[in-house]
């Protein structure tokens, strides 16, 4: 029987989480998945934090709680203790009421609702991103409705920033362009601007008007503070200008399957913030309707509970000193191994995961001879390493190196 999809192609596997899907079929007891930046224990095992069990409980055993829907914005607790904790509890924005926030379906949904609302209500429709970038980013832009273009970020011979590179090409951008920036924890260098780099961006942003957008799907892990790693966002929020932030709570709760985040505008006054919300509805209702209750209810309930927030805080402090110790450790492998190259950037780069410099034919050998399975730019998550794999990793490392099998 012919199928009315008969035509329809084999698309191909997403280039992060078809990595997973690879790595779920290999048999080796060996095999290792630091391809997709989920947080694993030194055990190797997912992650649930104390905090978070402690909060589901509490919801469980509160017999008024109910399943009706949420509101087209989501939970308005959860809403405004989303904002405080990027923008800070005594911003000015906050207090004025210029910030509209709405939940969303994690960081991706939170991106994906800001660009459709930029593209209906924005007059400049071309969004710079940064080269390279976290692989969805061109995709959701794309589909909402915008033109994606590119800044120079990273400069690979110095696996640094390319600070020059970033400013001359932010500096010919058009008037009013959108700026995509990850607040923190850049994906997938680990390479961000100093603070002074950052104040540096901000004064040339503002001076031809461009808008940013934040990505902040790691507060939290970069340095173990919330607060220093909110800072490149409230730098341009204390200017009193405008701009957006996406928040995920994937990581920094370790809620990655509850798809529970936000998008908050920030506007010159309390009036447009309002008429900015009345339009994220729009927006929002006939995409999804309303977005889920249980992760915002654990969210919220861990935000607004001084004990909880310090326990919070001392579980993601813990989360960011394993990984980077896991830096520490595979940098220390590799010397010992006297592998060739320079690998200082291991340790000096930010977050989640480690460029590595390693090709993609280096990648398809250390996924074909040793089961570790990573992007194909090259790109570890650390989160996925523990001490008891460090040393496979780091044989797979020289072995791809010094092309010895
Ligand atoms: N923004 C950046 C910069 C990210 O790295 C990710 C996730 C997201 C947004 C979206 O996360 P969320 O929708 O789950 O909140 N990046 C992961 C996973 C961790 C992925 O690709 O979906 C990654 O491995 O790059």
């Amino acid at each position: 029987m012919s199928s009315v999809f008969a035509n329809v192609v084999r698309a191909p596997e997403d280039p992060i989480l078809g990595v997973t899907v690879a790595y779920h079929k290999d048999q080796s007891p060996n095999k290792l998945n630091l391809g997709v930046g989920a947080y694993r224990t030194e055990e190797g095992k997912p992650l649930v934090l104390n905090v978070v069990k402690k909060a589901e409980q509490m919801l469980v055993n509160d017999q008024s709680r109910v399943k009706e829907y949420l509101p087209i914005v989501g939970l308005a607790d959860f809403n405004k203790l989303s904002a405080k904790l990027i923008f800070g509890a005594d911003s000015p924005a906050i207090q004025e009421n210029r910030v509209a926030t709405v939940q969303c379906l994690s960081g991706t949904g939170s991106l994906r609702v800001g660009g459709e609302f930029l593209a209906r209500h924005y007059h400049e429709h071309t969004v710079y991103i940064p080269q390279p970038t976290w692989g969805n980013h061109p995709k959701i832009f794309t589909l909402a409705g915008l033109s994606v273009k590119t800044y120079r970020y990273y400069n690979p011979e110095t696996r640094g920033l390319d600070f020059e590179g970033m400013l001359e090409d932010l500096g010919s951008a058009p008037l009013g362009a959108i700026v995509l920036l990850h607040a923190c924890a850049h994906n997938p260098t680990g390479v961000d601007p100093t603070i002074e780099q950052w104040e540096q961006i901000r004064q040339l942003m503002r001076s031809k008007s461009l808008l940013p957008f934040f990505d902040s799907a790691y507060q939290g892990f970069a340095s173990g503070s919330l607060d220093a790693d909110a800072q490149s966002v409230r730098i341009f929020v204390a200017d009193g200008g405008e701009c957006l932030a996406a928040q995920s709570y994937a990581k920094n709760m370790g809620l990655y399957g509850e798809r529970v985040g936000a998008l908050s505008i920030v506007c010159k006054t309390a009036d447009v913030a309002s008429k900015v919300e009345s339009q994220l509805k729009l927006v929002i209702r006939p995409m999804y309707s309303s977005p889920p209750l249980h992760g915002a209810s654990i969210v919220a309930a861990i935000l607004k509970d001084g004990d909880l927030y310090n326990e919070w805080t001392l579980e993601l402090k813990a989360m960011a000193d394993r990984i980077i110790s896991m830096r520490q450790e595979l940098f220390n492998a590799l010397q010992a191994k006297e592998t060739p190259g320079d690998w200082s950037h291991i340790v000096k780069q930010i977050g989640m995961f480690t460029f590595t410099g390693l090709n993609s034919e280096q990648v398809t050998f250390m996924t074909n001879e040793y089961h570790i399975y990573l992007t194909s730019d090259g790109r570890i998550s650390m989160a996925g390493l523990s001490s008891r794999t460090v040393p496979h990793l780091a044989d797979a490392i020289h072995a791809a190196v010094t092309g010895k099998a």
